[in-house]
C-alpha cells in the first residue's frame, strides 16, 4: 500500500485523517471567525496567504474503517464545513482528495539542467495531449498554479524567452498541483487523483549544500531526476557546445548526491525501490552524435495505453550510450542502487535555442521529444493508466 503524502509539504498524511478548515460562515448568534496568517503553514510552505482557523474533527480518535465525516463544526463559530487541510502544513487540500490515492512526484536536477524548461512543457502537455491521449478530465489546481504555468508557457511558447534562473530563497516553492479525473473502464466512475510536481532550484545540487537542503524532497512517492547530458564526460567538447550552455556540476556527481539523500531519507540498506525515471534532457543537442541510437528520434507510442516494451528499448539505447560515451560510472550508480529505475531522453524544446541571449533560435519553434513519457511510465507504474507487453 502506498503511503498518503501531502502534495504541498510532502509529509506523510493519513487521507482519512486530514483537519479542517472554517469557511468563515458562522452559526447565528455566534461570532465569524477571522482570517489570518498560518503560522504552521508559513513555517512549512512559506504560504502567507491570509486563511480561517483549523481544527480537527470531533471524531478524529475514531478507529479506522469507521467513516469519519466528511464535514464538521468549527468548535470556534459553531459553523459547519467541509474543507480539509493537510495536519501538517495546514495547506487547504482539494475536495476529492480524501477519495483516492495521490501520486506525489518531485523532480531534481543541477542548476541549468533544464528543469524549468521541462516541467513548463510538461504541464502543457498534461493538459493537451496527454489528457487526450488517455481521456483524461485534468486541470491545474490554485490560482497560483495556473498563474505560473501561463506565464511560463506565454514566455517560452509566446515570447519565446527562456526562463531565469529559479529562486529559492529557504529551498521550497508551492508545486505545481494537476486534478486528473479518469475512470477505468466505461462502467466504472471518475476517479480523482493529484499529480504534484515540484520544480525545484538547481542550485541544491551539485554542491554541498545540496543534501541538506534536499531532503525534504526525498519522502514523495517517486522521483524524476532530470540529467543534463552536457555534463557527461567530454560530450561539450565532442558536440562542439558554446561555452553559454555548458553545466556547473558533473552528472555523476548529482546522481550521487541523490542517491545519497534517498538512502539515508528512506533509511535502507540495500537497494532503494522508490520508482526514479532517470531523464536525460536536451537530447536534440545530440542528433548528430552515432552513440545515440535513431530510435530516440522516430515518432512516440501512441493509444491510451503506457507501452512497456518501447520504454525498454529507450532505457536500452540510452544505457548504451552511456558506456560508448564513458559515463559507465553514471549507470553503474544506478545499478548499484535502484531496483527501480528507467532511463529517458527527452527535449523540451525539440531544437538547440540560442544560448547566449537565453530565447529560442530564430524561427524556431517548440516541438517536444518524448517529454511526457517519463510521467507516462510513473502514471502506469501508480496503475493510473493501463500498460501493454509487459510491466511498466
Ligand atoms: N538544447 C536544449 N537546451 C535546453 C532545453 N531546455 C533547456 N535548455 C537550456 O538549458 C537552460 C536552462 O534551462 P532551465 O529550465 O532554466 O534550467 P533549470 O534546471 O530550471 O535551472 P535552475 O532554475 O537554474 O536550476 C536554458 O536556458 C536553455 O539554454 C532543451 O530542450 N534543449
Ligand atoms: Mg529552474
Ligand atoms: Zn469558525
Ligand atoms: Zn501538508
Amino acid at each position: 500500500m502506498l503511503k498518503d503524502i501531502c502534495p504541498f509539504c510532502y509529509y506523510r498524511i493519513n487521507r482519512r485523517r486530514l483537519w479542517f478548515t472554517c469557511r468563515g460562515i458562522q452559526k447565528p448568534g455566534f461570532r465569524q471567525c477571522r482570517r489570518a496568517i498560518n503560522n504552521k503553514r508559513l513555517e512549512a510552505t512559506g504560504q502567507e496567504e491570509h486563511m480561517y482557523p483549523v481544527f480537527r474533527s470531533r471524531l478524529h480518535w475514531l478507529p479506522w474503517p469507521l467513516p469519519i465525516p466528511r464535514r464538521a463544526t468549527c468548535p470556534a463559530c459553531r459553523g459547519r464545513t467541509g474543507r480539509h487541510v493537510c495536519p501538517h502544513c495546514n495547506t487547504p487540500l482539494p475536495s476529492k482528495f480524501r477519495d483516492s490515492f495521490s501520486p506525489v512526484i518531485a523532480m531534481a536536477g543541477a542548476r541549468y539542467t533544464g528543469k524549468t524548461v521541462y516541467l513548463t512543457v510538461l504541464a502543457d502537455q498534461i493538459r493537451g495531449a496527454i489528457r487526450k491521449r488517455f481521456e483524461a478530465d485534468v486541470s491545474v489546481c490554485g490560482d497560483a498554479g495556473n498563474r505560473w504555468l501561463e506565464n511560463s508557457v506565454e514566455n517560452i511558447m509566446g515570447g519565446r524567452r527562456l526562463p531565469a534562473i529559479t529562486e529559492q530563497p529557504d529551498g521550497r516553492s508551492e508545486p505545481l498541483l494537476f486534478e486528473w479525473r479518469r475512470r477505468n473502464d466505461r462502467a466504472s466512475r471518475y476517479r480523482s487523483s493529484y499529480l504534484s510536481f515540484l520544480d525545484t532550484a538547481g542550485e541544491m545540487l551539485g554542491t554541498s549544500r545540496g543534501v541538506n537542503e534536499l531532503k525534504f524532497l526525498a519522502k514523495v512517492h517517486a522521483f524524476i531526476v532530470l540529467l543534463d547530458p552536457f555534463a557527461i564526460t567530454d560530450l561539450p567538447t565532442r558536440i562542439g557546445l558554446k561555452e553559454a550552455a555548458r553545466p556547473h556540476a558533473e552528472a555523476v556527481k548529482v546522481v550521487q548526491q541523490v542517491t545519497e539523500v534517498l538512502r539515508e531519507e528512506h533509511g535502507v540498506k540495500g537497494m532503494i525501490d522508490l520508482p526514479v525515471a532517470v531523464v536525460f534532457a536536451k537530447v536534440d543537442a545530440l542528433r548528430n552524435l552515432p552513440e545515440l541510437s535513431r530510435k530516440v528520434f522516430e515518432p512516440e507510442s501512441q493509444g491510451n495505453v503506457y507501452d512497456a516494451e518501447q520504454g525498454r528499448k529507450i532505457h536500452e539505447s540510452v544505457r548504451e550510450m552511456l558506456i560508448d560515451l564513458g559515463a559507465d560510472d553514471i549507470d553503474a550508480a544506478f545499478q548499484a542502487h535502484y531496483t527501480n529505475f528507467q532511463y529517458f531522453a527527452v527535449s523540451a524544446l525539440g531544437e538547440p535555442p540560442d544560448y547566449a541571449n537565453n530565447k529560442l533560435a530564430d524561427g524556431a519553434v517548440v516541438h517536444p521529444i518524448r517529454v511526457s513519457e517519463p510521467l507516462i511510465w510513473l502514471l502506469a507504474k501508480f496503475g493510473m493508466i493501463p500498460t501493454r507487453n509487459g510491466h511498466a
